[in-house]
């Protein structure tokens, strides 16, 4: 094709069809363009983004401070490996582990990877520090997480979309039902060989399910009093999303393993990452777990732009702030329409439960209207529509926003 030919969408999403793999169902629209709160598709229609790529572009579209710097990077030095030191790795570890309280940071790549690396220091803890006896090491997980795609990660999944024919299964998962804490302190009364706890501080995909008030604090204390860690995945709650800069900020909650991904490059890159403390990530020797790409000099330098962002403009302020605006001005329209039941988040991940059976095609046709409409925004499971727009949105945009939502939803009322 000529440059000064563009792809129409038809045949954009023809070609995928045909030659890639068909592990996603999009909705049909392709993008071309982003900015900031902004994307548009190959016919020039210009949307809002109430997906932020599921939360990785919360510092908005080809942000220009963290685009600047993976140029500038890129034309310098782009990837050494481990096998050598690089200039700004040390950097960049400095300055995520202040901003974060925690001695020391494991560089990866996606979320999934560093879900499964915080899995490999927690169960090596167990056995060199706990005492555990080798190989009976078991992850308290909860029921309905979304945490990857590798196979240990599906083998503790209970989605059987993610998980049926890739057996066999990965061992050493106990499951148990999400914010409950009895059946948390119950498998840890009665199991000595747990020897941590995964947790989503607000469920994700489960449909952004917040837990109850407190959950997340005495779980953590509940895990101190037997000695096991609490590892928090903040792979989709992380960098601001949910009003602070961590999720378990809004119980004043430490980890002692915090994971990482999406939002950590902006969206830009991927980039991910393990924080602990030297007693924990201490276990990890060389040769025991690494990456290719993980630590180069272009996701070190990415890195350090998305945080100065979100630092810089005070994004979990703004989505704080935003979010409260969002689901109150929802939560007007919501009494006198019989299509949504009910609006929950935190910050700016919210989620709104369309009033239609499971398996009602109804979230994906709203979702559609949505995008006549100029949002973009993708049904998760059941009937929920998730809306996590990027942080860098203002006042006015989101009112508009919230207008076309309700003006949409008014063309589903019977
Ligand atoms: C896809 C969901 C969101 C995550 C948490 C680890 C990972 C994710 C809490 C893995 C990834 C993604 C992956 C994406 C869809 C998406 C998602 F709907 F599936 F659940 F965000 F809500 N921990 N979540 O949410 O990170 O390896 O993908 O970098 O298409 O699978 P990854």
């Amino acid at each position: 094709m000529s440059v000064l030919e563009k792809i129409t969408s038809k045949d954009a999403i023809a070609l995928e069809d045909k030659h890639g793999a068909h592990n996603y169902h999009p909705l049909p629209v392709v993008l071309n363009k982003g900015e900031g709160v902004y994307v548009w598709d190959v016919e020039g229609k210009k949307y809002y983004d109430f997906l932020s790529a599921y939360s990785a572009v919360n510092q908005g579209h080809c942000h220009p401070k963290i685009v600047g710097a993976m140029i500038e990077q890129a034309q310098t030095l782009t990837l050494t490996s481990r096998a050598f030191y690089n200039d700004v790795l040390g950097e960049y570890e400095k300055y995520a582990t202040e901003i974060f309280g925690f001695d020391k940071l494991l560089p990866m790549n996606t979320g999934a990877e560093a879900v499964e690396t915080a899995l490999k220091i927690c169960r090596k803890w167990a056995y060199e520090k706990k005492g555990i006896n080798e190989n009976e090491a078991e992850i308290i997980v909860c029921e309905n997480n979304f945490h990857g795609r590798t196979t240990t990660i599906i083998s503790f999944s209970n989605d059987p979309v993610a998980r049926k024919n890739f057996g066999p299964y990965t061992k050493g998962f106990i499951k148990i039902e999400y914010d409950n804490l009895k059946a948390l302190e119950e498998v840890l009364k009665s199991n000595s060989n747990v020897a941590g706890f995964l947790v989503e501080p607000i469920q994700g995909e489960a449909g952004v399910y917040v837990p109850s008030e407190g959950y997340l604090k005495t779980a953590k204390q509940l895990c101190e009093n037997y000695n096991v860690l609490f590892i928090a995945d903040e792979v989709q709650t992380g960098i601001a999303r949910t009003g602070k800069m961590l999720a378990v900020d809004h119980e004043n909650v430490k980890p002692d393993i915090l994971i990482l991904g999406k939002a950590l490059s902006g969206g830009a890159y991927p980039v991910s990452a393990v924080l602990a403390n030297n007693a924990i990530m201490g276990v990890i020797q060389p040769g025991n777990h690494g990456s290719t790409f993980g630590g180069n000099p272009v996701a070190a330098k990415v890195a350090i732009a998305a945080l100065e962002v979100v630092k810089n403009e005070d994004l979990a302020q703004n989505a704080e702030n935003l979010g409260q605006l969002f689901r109150s001005e929802l939560n007007k329209f919501i009494p006198k329409c019989s299509i949504v039941n009910a609006v929950r988040g935190k910050g700016l991940l919210n989620a709104i439960l369309i009033n239609d059976t499971e398996d009602s095609s109804t979230a994906w046709d709203i979702c559609m209207a949505l995008k006549e409409n100029g949002l973009l925004a993708k049904p998760t499971h059941g009937n929920i529509i998730r809306f996590a727009p990027p942080l860098v949105m203002n006042k006015e945009q989101l009112l508009e926003c919230v207008l076309i939502i309700t003006k949409t939803l008014k063309q589903f009322e019977k």
